[in-house]
């Protein structure tokens, strides 16, 4: 149970930068694979709850150019193993210049944490699997305190909106018990497209890295291609992609861009793609368009990356057991990518 009146609910350090963070013209959030997903997914919702610019930065990218890094600048690392040393790297360049340098890491007193100036570590327990998956959520779930703290502090979400989203954060696991009800079905669809080359991934707003962490997690544990898209972009070239032999995963939940994520199911349905959408439970209009619908609980609109997510991390996952792979040991990957 979060109790938030105290501010900074498990936060750890972060707390003691709340002047800094309230303050901050720009945050800049440094990570790899997967945790550039997670950032992506704090990009979207620390603009709208604390009005803050943010740029979301490959960290392996970030390290070798000169970005603009100023002193009231606020850089964010955030890496599950705390090892990667892009990110590290990064991190040492932000440092150089002056910034604040934040963590969130999962594994305590690794290397990202102790270079940091404060952190918030994720808990989430060890990753068996080299491929992160609940480090995703829990990084999601630190962005989403920081964002909602951030904002209440600065005033810029009222305090019913804030009660009700906290209200609804509390109900998340409830809420992930139930999609992990639906492992059978998962199974059929992984069954269904196990033989595929390759796979889209679509998804607008803050649905969008989910749809690149859905990709990821195909690529990495299973090795079929797959691509995530903005679902808007994809009439900018994947598009041509698009035949009888081509699933798309969409992630078609309610939401402020629902009508137009239909109008792209019905783009890929007149191209004979295969349509597997996530949707919130009882949405008959994409049951009707879709060839596999996969029903989550309705939630907050900022809080569905914590449950759409789930469902792709385990189609993968069936995915790659039926395909033979070691899901916990995907070839050419490691771990903590230390070089
Ligand atoms: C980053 C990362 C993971 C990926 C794989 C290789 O790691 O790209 O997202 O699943 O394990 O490393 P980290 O910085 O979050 O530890």
């Amino acid at each position: 149970r979060l109790n938030l009146d105290e501010g900074w609910v498990g936060l750890g350090g972060i707390k003691d930068y709340e002047k800094q963070l309230t303050k901050a013209k720009r945050i800049i959030m440094v990570a790899c694979g997967t945790s550039w997903h997670a950032a992506l997914v704090g990009e979207y919702l620390f603009e709208d709850l604390t009005r803050i610019p943010v740029e979301v930065e490959y960290a392996s990218e970030f390290r070798y150019r000169n970005p603009i890094i100023n002193e009231d600048d606020i850089v964010i690392a955030i890496s599950q193993s705390g090892e990667t040393a892009d990110t590290l790297a990064a991190l040492d360049l932000a440092k150089s210049k002056g910034a604040t340098i934040l963590g969130i890491c999962n594994v305590v007193g690794s290397s990202i944490s102790r270079v940091t100036d404060a952190g918030s570590y994720t808990h989430a327990g060890p990753e068996i699997g080299v491929a992160s998956t609940k480090a995703f959520t829990a990084q999601v779930t630190v962005l989403t305190l920081m964002a909602l703290t951030i904002a209440r502090k600065k005033g810029t979400i009222i305090e019913s909106e804030f009660r009700k989203i906290i209200t609804e954060l509390d109900l998340i696991p409830n809420k992930v018990a139930k999609i992990l009800e639906k492992a059978d079905q998962l199974e059929e669809i992984a069954a269904a497209y196990k033989d595929a080359s390759n796979a889209l991934y679509l998804g607008r707003g803050n649905s969008f890295p989910v749809a690149l962490e859905g990709a990821l997690k195909l690529k990495e544990i299973s090795y079929i291609h797959a691509e995530g898209y903005p679902a808007a972009e994809m009439k900018h070239g994947p598009i041509a992609l698009i035949d009888e032999e081509m699933p798309v995963f969409v992630i078609a939940t309610q939401g402020p861009s629902y009508e137009k994520v239909v109008s792209n199911i019905q783009e890929v349905k007149a191209r004979k793609g295969k349509i597997i959408a996530v949707i919130t439970e009882g949405d008959e209009q994409v049951k009707e368009m879709a060839d596999h619908c996969i029903e989550i609980p309705d939630t907050d609109e900022n809080l569905t990356p914590l449950l759409t997510t789930i469902p792709l991390q385990l189609i993968s996952y069936y995915v790659a057991v039926m395909r033979g792979a070691n899901v916990d040991q995907p070839r050419n990957l490691a771990k903590s990518v230390t070089v």
